[in-house]
């Protein structure tokens, strides 16, 4: 009976030891594929070109794999939240800087470079200026502290910034937001005047969604743009979002002619905020997506390498554990378990067999 026992708790080690080695083994072979392949940051840096991500400073302190992936893979980090107004000046005399200061200093560490997002939007306006009853002078004093105290701060290590974000509406009017009802419409150009002076080095965008085709908003904001420059507005370049989905079609020719056309005003473009649902058509075969995703993946990127004034290519995010969006559009470039995904893939061979042509 003893003996028995005894030889029931060895099998049971033996079968736990058994596993535990196929467990280390399997490990040990995916480590060494991701060790072998070139990471997409190398290609990138090649070309002088960046390649980048939004991240989260939560799962930036929780989840080790994803620091992984982000350190491997990506020479350009967004804060996707935590320099956003509520977050980082929540009281009118204070201001927070922990979560923002978690993704420069990774950023920093890694040798990354880092997109400030975002100085001036029409959301996150935390309570105690909603509700505030300001005038116009005290709002601009107000704008004016909040750039230069949050440009100050990462002076020399912010390396471009989203000063204003999302300020038209469709038909390329200005959109309403308590910065237009203010203190008018110069809170654009005024905004890049008080970020430049706070850090003459980095790199100032207007950043938006829907201008990445020719349509009335991205005219409107180019002839914006075109009188911003003759007024020597310090703004460098134009950010692209490009939140889309795989039924609906990225209009590739008109993405080439938006970029030239902002490129002809001397301003760079960057895409900064790409990811592409993978929900709809229902019908379809999760295989027959995930190939259009990454078509669409490979088929944007392609389309910035070729001009000259496409100089990042951000996506809001990274792996599909981590979206804002609906789980089920599985927007991003690597799926849940941080395999890579074919839109991977189509990224890899774009920058590997693409030999820039600027
Ligand atoms: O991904 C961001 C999400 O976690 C926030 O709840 C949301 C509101 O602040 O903003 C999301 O990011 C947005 C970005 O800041 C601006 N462009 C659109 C993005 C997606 O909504």
């Amino acid at each position: 009976m003893i003996n028995q026992k005894y030889l029931k708790i060895i099998f049971a080690a033996l079968a736990i030891l058994l596993l535990l080695v196929i467990v280390y083994v399997f490990q040990s072979m995916q480590d060494k594929e991701v060790k072998e392949r070139p990471a997409l940051r190398e290609l990138a840096h090649k070309e002088g070109f960046y390649i980048g991500a939004a991240v989260n400073a939560d799962y930036l302190d929780k989840d080790g794999l994803y620091r992984k992936t982000l350190d491997r893979e990506v020479n350009m980090v967004t804060a996707e939240n935590e320099m956003k107004f509520d977050v980082i000046h929540p009281e009118k005399y204070r201001y927070d800087f922990s979560k923002a200061d978690k993704i420069v200093d990774f950023a920093l560490k890694n040798r990354q470079k880092v997109r400030g997002h975002t100085l001036v939007w029409f959301h996150r306006i935390p309570e105690w200026l909603k509700k505030g009853r300001f005038s116009r002078d005290e709002m601009k004093l107000i704008l004016k502290n909040h750039i230069q105290t949050v440009v100050g701060r990462y002076r020399g290590q912010v390396y471009a910034w989203d000063v204003v974000n999302e300020a038209l509406n469709e038909d390329g009017s200005l959109r309403d937001s308590i910065w237009l009802r203010t203190i008018g419409p110069e809170y654009i150009p005024l905004a890049f005047k008080w970020a430049h002076e706070a850090d003459p080095n980095a790199l100032l965008f207007y950043n938006d969604y829907g201008i990445e085709g020719m349509n009335p908003k991205s005219n409107a904001l180019y002839e914006r743009l075109k009188q911003y420059k003759m007024n020597h507005v310090p703004i460098d370049g134009v950010g692209y979002q490009m939140h889309s989905w795989i039924n609906r079609a990225i209009d590739f020719h008109d993405l080439k002619k938006s970029i030239d056309r902002l490129g002809g005003l001397g301003l760079q473009v960057q895409v900064t905020e790409l990811d592409i649902g993978t929900a709809e058509p229902v019908q379809s075969s999760q295989s027959a997506k995930a190939k259009k995703q990454a078509d669409y993946y490979a088929g944007a990127l392609r389309t910035c390498l070729s001009s000259k004034a496409c100089t990042a290519f951000v996506m809001w995010g990274i792996t599909d554990k981590y979206t804002f969006r609906n789980k089920v559009e599985k927007p991003l470039i690597f799926d849940g378990t941080y395999k890579p995904k074919k839109s991977y893939w189509a990224l890899f061979s774009t920058l590997e067999n693409k030999k820039i042509e600027k």
